[in-house]
């Protein structure tokens, strides 16, 4: 392949819906480009797109693919992505090195759940916007309703460039309102007849010609006095004012397309082409130092890295985006995020599990290489002219399912592990925790399904059985008011005896608050002298206060510690359930040694014992993790949203409306989200989308406590 010019590039990622055409539609752009000689089939899983076994089996996109064509002497790269929320991901990292978004609609049913919540992505983002009303040969296709249901959820910047002059099975015709022409079919050869617009469709196009003019022209305020004066733009004008439109997300283009039947691509690449953004118009995010880097091939060399996978036989492939300058086979670069060198030994373009070699790529191309060391996903490798430049990274939506994950044999947990690490490499978006505090695995993604697909990946690429189980709660105890406890520990068994008494008191930890003089418990009067405080930050958060409050050497110094490990025993292990306890004070105030008896194992069982008895006292208290959880949902759904909520525990904070979507703003306790994206998408058939955050620890109602300790208890007598 010959090397394209910076201004010879375009890139494109095509998003959508599932089922709404973008496999077929990329393959019918490569055959139309004469990248591939035959067009493959999603039933026949023929397509390049779709070429993994898992995407094969279930016949639609999982993961992002990276293809190319050629076309008008242009490289177009395109990146196809999964439909689905629950691969987000995929489809995040798909538009960061594209400068246009290709939403492609079904015009069988207009806007879907992932037309949505990926435009919501693309307008995050801001990335231009173009149009594709596809699969317009089919039998129920309907351009006018796909249109009207455009307008409704993008508003006026929908803006009609083609129509169908007969959508359904015979479509073969649509008119362009840009260049005033028919457009007419031969069969799904892709090869037309350009020709004048027929008399009775005249007005029409006439009328939406002027809605084009009239949106193109907004967007330039030359144009627009052009437009007052003349009534008119020509051709070119109109390309311009609709380029600064695109570039604002100020106007939406539609095309007609049918990607099975090759109808309206090669216009819509065409359009792309002479319209949609240049790599070196598109902003792209800045670096570190927030300086702008230029695309621009004569500069410095940088590339940026959106996306790994690994294949059978290969390992690692590393894909880029050439930020600016040149990459040429063999050059050396340096990781900005980790400092190692790397050399680039091989370029390839790809197109699917298709890689061709090249030998150099300019800024803004779009490609691959093999055999990095340290290069990963986000990374910036650079020459070292640029002294580290290192461009922003990616950030993807929370998760929002969790999940424990195990091995059904125990000699595949270290297998495992790898895998999971290795799916996060190749997914940002799955996360894996060893969790030491739930003495289990958790892996969080964006749903059940692509949790699922992970699941299948294991069990059947890498033959290791895994289950799911629900993740363990967080847990954290807690005491509500003072208690004190003497505990005497004694053992006389033959040889050396054991011996130590420790008398305490415990209450809540206060930040701030000053050191104890006297307590009152009881009707006893306990009077405080502090010799030595130690304030402890508990790793999962809270405080221990430990103070010293031995008088007249009741015991002695050396003793404390060992109080202090068996005090500490019990807050990582609290006494109600088990979990983490924290935010509590305890001042020992008294004991006895005995002169022979008396030893560090003796003191640490009377300070462990005194505390779980006091704890007891002191108006114990479990506290849960609380989350943030945000809710975007379609109105008419609201209703049954709100009451699912409140099943679960949750307190409304607040409500309020976006773009046609409700929002709700909740709090809601870690315990009752299980599983809630597959609840809520069945709600509202997969049209709301959420978000959560922790807050804060919460005590737990009296009634959900008393079930924790039973379940506690149950399990203590199972151990
Ligand atoms: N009739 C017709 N069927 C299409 C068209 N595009 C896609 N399909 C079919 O719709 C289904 C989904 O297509 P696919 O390209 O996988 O959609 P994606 O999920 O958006 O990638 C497949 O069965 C395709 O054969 C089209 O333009 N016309
Ligand atoms: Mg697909």
């Amino acid at each position: 392949m010959k090397t394209y010019l910076t201004n010879q590039i375009k890139n494109v990622a095509l998003l959508g819906n599932t089922g709404s055409g973008k496999t077929l539609l990329a393959e019918s752009m490569m055959f139309e480009g004469k990248v591939i000689e035959r067009k493959g089939t999603i039933e026949g899983k023929s397509t390049v797109s779709d070429y993994s076994e898992i995407e094969q089996q279930n016949q639609r996109s999982i993961f992002s693919t990276i293809l190319y064509t050629e076309f008008l002497d242009h490289k177009l790269n395109i990146i196809d992505t999964p439909g689905s929320d629950d691969f987000v991901g995929a489809v995040i990292s798909a538009m960061r090195p594209t400068d246009t978004v290709v939403m492609v609609v079904n015009s069988q049913y207009g806007v879907e759940v992932g037309t949505e919540i990926f435009n919501r992505h693309a307008d995050q983002m801001h990335k231009p916007m173009v149009i594709a009303v596809n699969q317009l040969d089919q039998d129920k296709a309907n351009f006018d309703s796909t249109v009207e249901s455009l307008k409704q959820s993008l508003g006026k910047k929908v803006v009609l460039v083609q129509y169908p002059i007969n959508p359904g099975t015979e479509f073969n015709a649509f008119i362009d309102v840009l260049v005033m022409k028919l457009y007419k079919f031969k069969g799904d050869t892709g090869i037309r007849e350009d020709l004048p617009i027929p008399a009775e469709e005249m007005d029409r196009a006439t009328e939406l010609r002027n809605a084009l003019i009239e949106s193109a022209a907004e967007n330039d305020e030359s144009l627009m006095e052009k437009f007052f004066d003349q009534g008119t733009l020509s051709e070119e004008e109109i390309r311009k004012g609709m380029a600064v439109g695109l570039k604002n997300r100020n106007l939406f283009p539609v095309f007609c397309t049918s990607g099975k039947r090759n109808i309206g691509t090669k216009r819509l690449m065409d359009f792309i082409i002479n319209v949609a953004p240049n790599p070196s118009e598109s902003p792209m995010p800045k670096n570190d130092g927030n300086k702008e880097i230029k695309c621009d091939a004569s500069a410095p060399t940088s590339l940026y890295f959106f996306k790994t996978s690994v294949e059978s036989h290969i390992g690692e492939i590393n894909y880029f985006r050439v930020m600016s300058g040149k990459v040429t086979e063999g050059m050396d670069l340096v990781n900005s995020n980790n400092d190692s060198k790397e050399r680039i030994a091989q370029l390839f373009v790809v197109a699917g599990k298709n890689r061709n070699k090249v030998t150099e790529m300019v800024a803004g191309d779009i490609g691959a290489t093999v055999k990095l060391k340290n290069t990963k996903t986000n990374h910036t490798l650079a020459v070292s002219a640029l002294g580290g430049t290192k461009f922003e990274s990616m950030t993807f939506p929370n998760s929002k399912f969790r999940t424990a994950i195990k091995a059904k044999s125990e000699s595949d947990t270290e297998k495992m592990g790898e895998l999971l690490n290795r799916a996060h490499q190749e997914d940002p978006t799955i996360i894996v925790e060893h969790s030491k505090e739930l003495r289990q695995i958790i892996l969080s993604g964006q749903g059940e399904h692509h949790l699922n697909i992970l699941k299948w990946h294991l069990t059947n690429l890498h033959k290791i059985e895994v289950e799911f189980l629900p993740p363990r709660i967080p847990y954290r105890e807690t005491i509500t008011k003072i208690a004190a406890a003497d505990y005497r520990h004694k053992k006389q068994s033959g040889g050396a005896g054991q011996f130590g008494e420790v008398h305490i008191v415990i209450e809540p930890h206060v930040e701030g608050a000053p050191a104890p003089k006297q307590y009152k418990i009881g009707g006893k009067e306990i009077n405080i002298s502090v010799r030595g405080t130690d304030e402890i930050n508990l790793d999962w958060g809270g405080k221990l206060v430990f103070y010293n409050c031995i008088v007249g050497g009741a015991i002695d110094a050396r003793f404390l510690p060992a109080i202090l490990k068996g005090i500490m025993e019990k807050i990582e292990q609290g006494p109600l359930t088990g979990s983490y306890a924290r935010d509590i004070r305890v001042a020992v105030y008294d004991g006895k040694m005995h002169p022979v008896d008396s030893n560090e194992i003796s003191f640490r069982l009377a300070g462990r014992n005194a505390f779980k008895t006091a704890f007891k006292e002191a108006g114990p208290k479990i506290m849960e993790p609380v989350y943030e959880v945000e809710v975007l949902v379609p109105a008419d759904r609201m209703g049954d949203v709100m009451s699912d909520l409140q099943n679960r525990r949750a307190i409304i904070m607040g409500m309020g409306s976006e773009k046609g979507f409700e929002i709700i703003n909740a709090r809601v306790p870690l315990a009752e989200m299980n599983k809630y994206s597959t609840a809520l998408s069945s709600l509202t058939s997969g049209r709301a989308t959420y978000n959560m955050k922790f807050a804060a620890y919460e005590q737990v109602p009296s009634d959900v406590q008393e079930k924790l300790l039973k379940a506690y208890e149950a399990e203590q007598e199972e151990e």
